[in-house]
């Protein structure tokens, strides 16, 4: 595989609904697509780093001149034998994983598709029906939030995420839990607690949450570690875990019970794969979290999610929760059982529609060796 040629674009895609967290609303989304052209297969990838670098430091404006003057010139021209060879070559520029994803995720998608298997495949997944839960933001007022989450119930999702912050948690939570006793429910506090909170963090244990996910500081392990120790609830870590070995620390510490794996956190399909092996051989579980996605991201968050381990709902849902119109064809569905079925096409087994992005488009970059240009 040779890359000729990279075409880097931003668009902008207004979401059908404002989804807010601990750190913001956003009601539109800067997203970031990178076209590897490589003898005649063109590879997509999506950047998933936010508008705002609330999330992660990475930020859209970030990603952009990264992409440009280090990783793109780093793989045009060089004969690569399969994606993960772009490791080595990215080995020296440090962090920006999202950026390092956008790319070598366009990769595995150019081989996928120079081999015509299916991306899931390459991967080595193995799962045909992929769980699907979903992730409901902080609503104007609880009344919404319950009626967001009996229409995501109606539709099938096998599991209900909301976002959680001070003063948006246990009155929210004690709401839903008595509404649907039931449900396989969890929350996400993105970073908004401290362990002083403690005793209020200590409160979530009456709600039989499937987990809690990133209460405290987005790079700490080792307070999520005596936080673990003190509540029943399983913490799952999001924004902490940048890799491999930070899955490690976190499992060997005992700071989590279950990871969010994100493909752009972590830099890649490489390093998810390894992130997804330290928790199997520890017996931890794993999910695929969601970083509200175009189609592009989104399928490749699909395939990844075939893999073993990926033992509880995903935090990937249908196009149109998100979209009155996704990038790909068809778009993403979820069955009324709420699960997405993956084929045997080969790539995503998503039709890019590069008419659509045209038309979101709003800068848009050639990025080729100097030698292609003579
Ligand atoms: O923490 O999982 C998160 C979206 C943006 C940034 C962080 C997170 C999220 C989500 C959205 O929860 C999941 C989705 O794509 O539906
Ligand atoms: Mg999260």
């Amino acid at each position: 595989m040779k890359v000729e040629a990279i075409t880097l674009r931003e668009i902008h895609m207004p979401l059908v609904h404002f989804f807010e967290t601990s750190f913001g609303r956003t009601y539109s989304r800067r997203i970031l697509l990178v076209t590897l052209h490589c003898e005649g297969v063109n590879g997509w990838g999506e950047c998933v780093a936010g508008e705002d670098p609330f999330y992660t430091d990475e930020w859209s404006e970030t990603a952009w001149p990264t992409l440009k003057r280090y990783l793109g010139p780093a793989i045009l021209g060089q004969e690569l034998a399969s994606a993960a060879d772009c490791l080595p070559l990215f080995s020296r520029i440090r962090g920006h994983r999202m950026a390092k994803a956008a790319v070598e995720n366009a990769l595995w998608d150019a081989d996928a598709k120079q081999k015509k298997l299916p991306l899931w495949k390459l991967l080595g997944g193995t799962r045909r029906e992929i769980p699907c839960g979903v992730s409901i933001g902080i609503q104007d007022s609880v009344e919404q939030l319950l009626e967001k989450i009996e229409i995501e119930l109606a539709a099938g999702y096998r599991r209900i995420k909301i976002k959680v912050k001070p003063g948006w948690d246990i009155n929210v939570l004690g709401r839903v839990r008595s509404r649907w006793p039931e449900i396989l429910l969890s929350c996400d506090a993105n970073s908004a607690y401290r362990l002083d909170d403690l005793e209020h963090l200590r409160q979530f244990d009456n709600f039989n949450l499937l987990m809690i996910e990133q209460p405290l500081w987005n790079d700490d392990l080792y307070y999520h570690a005596q936080l673990q120790r003190q509540i029943k609830t399983a913490v799952c870590l999001d924004e902490s875990i940048r890799h491999a070995r930070d899955a490690t620390a976190a499992l060997e510490t005992g700071a989590c019970r279950i990871i969010n794996i994100k493909v752009g956190r972590v830099g890649g399909f490489s390093e998810a794969r390894k992130v997804h092996d330290v928790c199997h051989k520890h017996d931890i579980p794993v999910w695929c979290g969601g970083m509200l996605e175009s189609g592009i991201g989104r399928a490749h968050n699909i395939a990844l999610s075939t893999i073993e381990n990926f033992r509880r709902p995903v935090d990937v849902s249908s196009s149109k929760r998100y979209w009155k119109e996704d990038i790909i064809e068809p778009e993403v569905m979820v069955s009324p059982q709420g699960f997405i079925t993956v084929n045997e096409a080969p790539g995503t087994g998503y039709r890019v529609r590069e008419d659509l992005i045209e038309r979101f488009t709003v800068r848009k970059e050639i990025v080729k060796t100097g030698m292609a240009h003579a």
